[in-house]
């Protein structure tokens, strides 16, 4: 088997009347562009809606698999000329799998649109951003393929997991299986029909956590199909209020991020990834919320190798009535948590699986909806925790549905008294008053809060947009929400300064809650969370 990454530079050519329509788009391919990469984030395409089409040869044949590592707002894929599939949500991975003819030069040409759909709302808080997010990859199959592989801790005493694979054929005849741990042989054993689940004890175990991210390597490989993936050995489990990893109490703390940066748009490299993870981890904090929408791999990869817990979520923000009790909307929200958490679900650093920040969860039909999207989650993956951040607290309806009480409150920033100076001593008595309407026996976690700042904006009025409120205002939902063990959670909004639109009294057009600015440079904030997180001795 033979993998071919095809990143790097591709042709690219954009149109602003030219829309998807399943055919080959009639573009011309006048310049260059760099895969990932996004097209409106420079000159001539700054700021244009329309659609980009990205081409390149590839030298290949026979079946293949195309993996996209995410694109935006929308795509679609044509080989040869011919459509082999769509992107149809933003952000999410996906994988195609077809026969690509002979062995010779073909042609790939994704077609990206980055015009708003029903799935990417003009009045979302992030800008939409167009081009191709992560990596593409293509992979040289043979006959039959795996296409789901699940390993699951069964006991982190002992080390023993199981391992869920499922192929795209039915075996009548069973064809060997070999399972490889850390480049050991662990278990030879048959494959018949189409899937399967085997039990190993891996030896020599190490656990994964936060602290020691320990991972061990997975090699399948069945006739002439291998693959190859890191797993990391942990369970979480939440019981009455508090949630455990590997039989010990965990609290999270850590920041909403945005994949965004103004030079790289939504393709922020891993370089740059790694860089936000490292400053996380120095910080003594834990926790990454992916708001609003799916992760790259790369930034899964060094969640798992650096010991940070995630937050993963399906694309939504808001989304109100006309949109939400339509059929469609139901379909799309369950599709993309069931590709999501397949897709994902062998990544150690993965917590939570989230969905549809802050929506009407004040509605009975709206319940409906959740509910379904949670049991999607379940039926794929009943390891981790499944929740969506609310905006609706003393209202909300559906708090007995989600694994943790997740709250986005933002008591000493909105919804105050703009004449007073300071809403700081908005902040216990507000967290309290939410306290006391959701259930008394679950987890919970504030999954936003925060304030606004503009970097290098300093007042020693401490007025709001200062650095200086923002970071008062930081100290002080520290000390109160991680100085009470009834929050299993602190998740701040956010780390760095994010894109967003004029409208919507963004200024600058964006989104300035950044603990740090878009350029990652830390504001007041940062180090006052930094110290706070010392003296609270949080997680020591
Ligand atoms: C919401 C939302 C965020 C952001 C935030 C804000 O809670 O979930 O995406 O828009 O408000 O800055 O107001």
């Amino acid at each position: 088997m033979k993998t071919i990454v095809a990143d790097g530079i591709w042709d690219f050519g954009f149109s602003e009347e030219i829309k998807l329509n399943g055919s080959m788009p009639d573009i011309k391919f006048e310049t260059a562009l760099s895969v990932p990469g996004c097209f409106d984030v420079a000159q001539p395409f700054f700021g244009k809606r329309g659609t980009g089409c990205y081409r390149r040869t590839v030298r290949t044949g026979g079946n293949i698999r195309l993996f996209i590592d995410g694109l935006g707002v929308e795509g679609e894929v044509f080989w040869d000329g011919e459509l082999i599939g769509k992107c149809p949500y933003a952000y999410m991975p996906e994988k195609f799998n077809f026969n690509a003819g002979k062995y010779k030069d073909h042609e790939l040409v994704i077609a990206v649109s980055n015009c708003f759909n029903k799935v990417f709302f003009p009045y979302f808080d992030f800008y939409a951003y167009g081009g191709i997010f992560g990596s593409v990859r293509i992979e040289e199959l043979p006959a039959y393929r795996i296409d789901l592989t699940k390993v699951t801790t069964l006991d982190y005493t002992t080390g023993k997991i199981s391992v869920d694979v499922e192929v795209n054929k039915f075996f009548r005849k069973a064809k060997e299986i070999i399972f490889e741990i850390d480049g050991k042989t662990v278990l030879s054993a048959d494959f018949a029909g189409k899937k399967n689940v085997y039990e190993i004890s891996v030896p020599d175990f190490k656990l994964w956590s936060p602290e020691e991210p320990n991972l061990h390597k997975m090699r399948i490989i069945l006739g002439e199909y291998e693959e190859e993936f890191n797993f990391g050995i942990r369970t979480f489990e939440a019981k009455g209020t508090q949630l455990y990893l590997n039989g010990k109490e965990l609290r999270l703390m850590g920041y909403n991020r945005h994949d965004s940066h103004p030079e790289f748009g939504a393709a922020v490299p891993p370089s740059l990834m790694a860089a936000d993870l490292a400053m996380v981890k120095a910080q003594g904090s834990n926790f990454i919320r992916g708001s609003h929408y799916p992760q790259r791999e790369s930034f899964l990869d060094l969640c798992d190798k650096m010991g940070i817990l995630l937050w993963e979520e399906t694309l939504g923000w808001d989304v109100r009535d006309k949109e939400l009790f339509t059929k469609e909307f139901r379909f799309r929200q369950i599709d993309q948590a069931k590709k999501l958490s397949s897709i994902h679900y062998n990544h150690a650093c993965i917590i939570i699986w989230g969905f549809m920040n802050e929506t009407l969860s004040e509605d009975k039909r709206a319940k409906k909806i959740i509910k379904a999207v949670i049991d999607t989650y379940k039926s794929v993956d009943k390891t981790r925790f499944v929740t969506f951040a609310s905006n609706r607290y003393e209202k909300d309806i559906c708090m007995d549905i989600v694994d943790i009480v997740a709250m986005n409150p933002y008591p000493g920033w909105g919804g105050v008294n703009w004449d007073e100076l300071s809403g700081i001593h908005h902040i216990a008595p507000r967290l309290a008053e939410i306290d006391a309407a959701v259930p008394k026996d679950k987890p919970y976690m504030i999954s936003e809060i925060g304030a606004s700042a503009i970097y290098g904006h300093r007042d020693p009025h401490r007025v709001r947009w200062s650095e200086e409120y923002q970071a008062e205002l930081s100290t002080e939902v520290c000390k109160v929400v991680l100085g009470n063990k009834r929050y299993c959670g602190l998740c701040f909004w956010h780390f760095c300064d994010a894109k967003s639109y004029l409208n919507g009294g963004r200024i600058k057009g964006i989104n300035d809650k950044g603990i740090l600015d878009e350029y990652r440079r830390p504001k007041f904030a940062w180090d006052a969370i930094t110290q706070a997180l010392k003296d609270l001795k949080f997680n020591k």
